[in-house]
């Protein structure tokens, strides 16, 4: 079974140095693939029939040698699909230049993408193929073909990758039953479950694929992506996942956040998920030993900080304890429209929010003297949006202390209005005011 990490996101690749340090958390996790895919490398996507100059290509049998150094397995992605004609003995030709290229530096492992593109066939391929899908299929197992007998392995990343994509009833799909019966029974196939990112994954799920897709999938887990959201980043554990999903799948691979050290989690809980069951105290603990304070002899950020880093920056759809804690007392607190300010339940909730700001402050001056730069640029940007947030909700709390006058207006003086929460995304969300699960009313 694959177990690894993909590098598969949009926005700015990882440089040689994080994905070492990558590396060195996949071994550490006993996982046995990554793949080289990132879609800002452009001969990967945009310019697929341009082989790599010869910097390059020294940088990729680098980059194989210290993952194969760690017992990783060292996979390159290629990714025809924006502009090729599948039928066309031209872009053919292309194709296997690139891989032969490839097989010359020593790469096994193939992984075909042709993820996010337009469901349409070029019209000069309408002539010689049914469907998209035998597209797909006919150009991928040309490749397997080309490949026989070096032992080289060929993974599949189909259009419709997710059981929404797919239609919601995946063996309906046409392109999915046309792909499992063409794409040739060696060719490992992705999926990221019911939804491009999955809350959850499950047995029902993962057999109705393997029935159309005629094997079983590689999942291909966006759960601690964070590509698609500026404004979150996830150092929680996997979730939504369970043991029983294990035999029906033939790998798991996670293509996670784009900062690489904000990855440690994401990294060691899915090794551990594969392996048998989640460990986040095991997971935390190890990751404690990055914290180290500088100007110090070896003295780390306290435990208990980087715990709250993962409770503040946990799941794509759950909070972490703590924070879903504070948040279920606020929202108790606010329910009521002109609260007892003197009650206890006021009063303590009150102290319980300023304690868990000044956790957040701590937190955020103890990352800011973290010897490890890259860490701390990792979480920076969240960190001090949290910070801003908590405060501007303690500030609130303190002005409903006051019992403000019915007619009095929130923010409070000491806010300059224009830093708070502008810019053009803000102001479209503004418009599109949102209820509570985030739906859209017209009323
Ligand atoms: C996608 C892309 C992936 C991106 C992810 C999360 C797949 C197969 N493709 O659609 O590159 O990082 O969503 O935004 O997931």
């Amino acid at each position: 079974m694959l177990t690894g990490v993909i590098e598969g996101f949009y926005g700015r690749d990882w440089r040689r140095e994080e994905r070492l340090e990558v590396f060195d958390w996949m071994r550490d996790a006993q996982m046995n693939t990554y793949i080289y895919g990132p879609k800002d490398d452009v001969h990967v996507r945009a310019r697929w029939r341009t082989p790599y100059g010869p910097g390059m290509l020294a940088s990729l049998v680098d980059l194989k040698t210290q993952a194969e150094a760690r017992g990783l397995g060292f996979w390159v992605a290629l990714a025809p699909c924006l502009d090729v004609t599948y039928s066309d003995p031209v872009d053919r030709a292309a194709l296997m230049a690139r891989v032969d290229q490839l097989m010359g530096i020593g790469v096994t492992g193939f992984v075909l993408l042709f993820d996010d593109i337009p469901n349409v066939m070029p019209a000069a391929d309408h002539a010689v193929f049914s469907s998209f899908a035998a597209a797909q299929a006919s150009l991928s197992n040309a490749v397997v073909e080309h490949l026989a007998g070096t032992g080289a392995r060929v993974l599949f990343c189909p259009t419709e990758y997710c059981g929404r994509m797919a239609g919601g009833d995946v063996e309906k799909s046409a392109y999915l039953q046309v792909l499992g019966a063409e794409l040739d029974p060696s060719v490992a196939v992705f999926w990221t479950g019911p939804e491009i990112v999955s809350e959850v994954i499950d047995a029902a799920g993962l057999e109705a694929v393997g029935r159309v897709l005629r094997r079983k999938p590689v999942i291909w887990d966006n759960f601690h992506a964070n590509d698609y959201d500026i404004r979150r980043v996830y150092a929680g554990p996997l979730g939504g996942r369970g043991p029983e999903t294990l035999e029906l799948v033939d790998g798991w691979i996670t293509n996670p956040n784009n900062e690489a050290e904000a990855n440690f989690i994401a990294v060691r809980t899915t090794g551990q998920f594969v392996q048998g069951g989640i460990d986040m105290e095991v997971a935390l603990a190890d990751w404690h030993k990055r914290f180290t304070l500088a100007y110090s002899d070896g003295a780390k950020m306290p435990l208990e900080a980087v715990r709250l880093l993962s409770d503040l920056f946990w799941q794509p759809f759950a909070q972490g304890p703590e924070s879903a804690a504070l948040f279920a007392r606020v929202r108790a607190m606010l329910a009521v429209h002109r609260p007892d300010t003197q009650g206890a339940a006021w009063r303590e909730g009150l102290e319980t929010v300023r304690d868990f700001k000044r956790r957040i402050n701590a937190l955020f001056v103890a990352m800011t003297e973290i010897e490890n730069r890259d860490l701390f640029h990792a979480f920076h940007g969240y960190l001090w949006e949290a910070q801003e947030e908590i405060g501007h909700l303690v500030k609130y709390l303190e002005w409903l202390d006051t019992d403000p006058a019915p007619d009095a207006v929130f923010p409070a003086r000491d806010r300059i209005h224009n830093f708070y929460r502008r810019g053009f995304g803000v102001e479209v969300q503004e418009i599109l005011q949102r209820d509570r699960a985030g739906w859209y009313h017209h009323d």
